[in-house]
This record gives C-alpha cells, structure tokens and sequence, in this order.
C-alpha cells in the first residue's frame, strides 16, 4: 500500500461498540460508497476469534475496494488477516518493535496528545491527533489543544488526522489547524444512514479544506 495514493480526507473508525448489532460487511460498504480512503476497525471488547472473524470479513470488503485497512493495537491480528497496517498508542507495543515485526510494507500509526508523545513517534507513517474534543467513545479522555496540531505540522511532513469527538458542526478549525484528515466514529455509526452521513462529512471537509486554501 503506497502512502502517497491515501486519501485521509475522512479516516473512518469501525468501533465494534458503536455497530449495534449491524453488520460489519454492511457498515464497511456503507462507509466506503459514502467515500472515506481508509478504515480501521477498533475493537476493545470480544474475545480473539471474534475480533479476528470480523477482521476476515473487513479486509474482503477493504481489499475489493481497494481501501487500507487499518487495525487498533492488534498486531496478531495485522498479520493473521494481512491488513494494510496498525494503529497504536504510548502504552502498547512500541513502535520500533511493531516496525521490526510488520517490516516497511505495512502502514504503522500512532496516537498523539502531547508533545512528548510525539517525540516517541519516530517510526509511524502517520499521527492521529486528539482527543480535540469531549467524545463519549473515551470518556474521561484528556483533550488536545489544536495549537499542537499546528505546531507538528511545522516540524513533520507525514499524514496528520485530527480525533476525538468531531462532527459536522466543529470540524472546520481542525481542518485549519493543518491536518489532512479527520477521524471518527461516532458520528458516523450513530447515523442510521451511514453511507449518506459519509457522504455529507465528505463534502464538509472537503469545503472546509478549499476555504483553508484560499486563505
Ligand atoms: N482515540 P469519536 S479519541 C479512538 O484522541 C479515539 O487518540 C482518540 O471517537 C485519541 O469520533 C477517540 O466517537 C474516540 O469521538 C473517537
């Protein structure tokens, strides 16, 4: 998967808390006709066999669509079902290791809320950025200061996604901070209309992203 050929402008997080008895192959169309370049499944809560059975029956989706794939933390399961890469943070496996294991090929992204975190970025391919707002996915989860986003992209060239509690009503000073994508979750699997909520996040982004331009 060539970095370059990602387009971030909505990375979208399958939550296995947030499908609600939806299936996972139906909300993976949804969400990939509604437009997002890239998915990643997060899933906190079954046991092995599940979170590697519905990973199966993402990456078919993914693959005939031709849309990375991204799995949170489990690095098992990045290779059990060959996804396109992995998604961690400061208290899993370190990146250095996670590189040594998956080799170049595989995508590796890292969560950020700090600079310090940052620092300890050195082998990620791309940042998520956040928690920039209040989100009921992590509860209780410290919030990021757009400055920081501002501030990285100064230094780093690699894809930036900014994360946590974004909708359509805030995510236009996320897009000015200088990332080049949002991430989410719930504001996509709460609609009952996935594909056309995609849709709509799409165009705003995408608006938002021309208004920063002309700037
Ligand atoms: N990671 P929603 S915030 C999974 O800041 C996750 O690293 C975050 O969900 C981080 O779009 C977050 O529903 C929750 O707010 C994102």
């Amino acid at each position: 998967m060539n970095l370059q050929n990602i387009d971030w402008s909505l990375y979208a997080i399958i939550d296995q808390e947030w499908l609600g008895g939806r299936d996972i192959q139906w909300v993976t169309k949804q969400i990939i006709q509604g437009g997002a370049g890239i998915i990643q499944y997060r899933n906190k809560v079954s046991e092995d066999k599940k979170c590697y059975q519905e990973s199966k029956k993402i990456r078919v989706i993914t693959q005939k669509y031709h849309i990375p794939f991204i799995i949170n933390d489990r690095i098992d399961i990045a290779l059990a079902v060959d996804t396109d890469g992995i998604h961690l943070g400061k208290d899993d496996l370190p990146l250095s290791v996670a590189r040594k294991i998956l080799g170049n090929n595989k995508i590796i992204g890292f969560s950020v809320r700090s600079y310090s975190d940052y620092q300890h970025a050195k082998y990620a391919d791309y940042l998520g950025i956040g928690a920039i707002y209040p989100t009921k996915t992590k509860k209780n989860y410290p919030l990021t200061e757009l400055k920081l986003i501002h501030e990285i992209r100064k230094k780093s060239s690699i894809p930036i996604v900014g994360i946590g509690g974004i909708t359509m009503e805030n995510l236009a000073p996320v897009i000015q901070s200088g990332v080049n994508g949002i991430a989410m979750i719930s504001a996509l699997l709460s609609s009952e209309d996935i594909k056309n909520t995609t849709l709509q996040f799409i165009k705003a982004i995408n608006k938002a992203k021309k208004a920063e331009s002309s700037n």
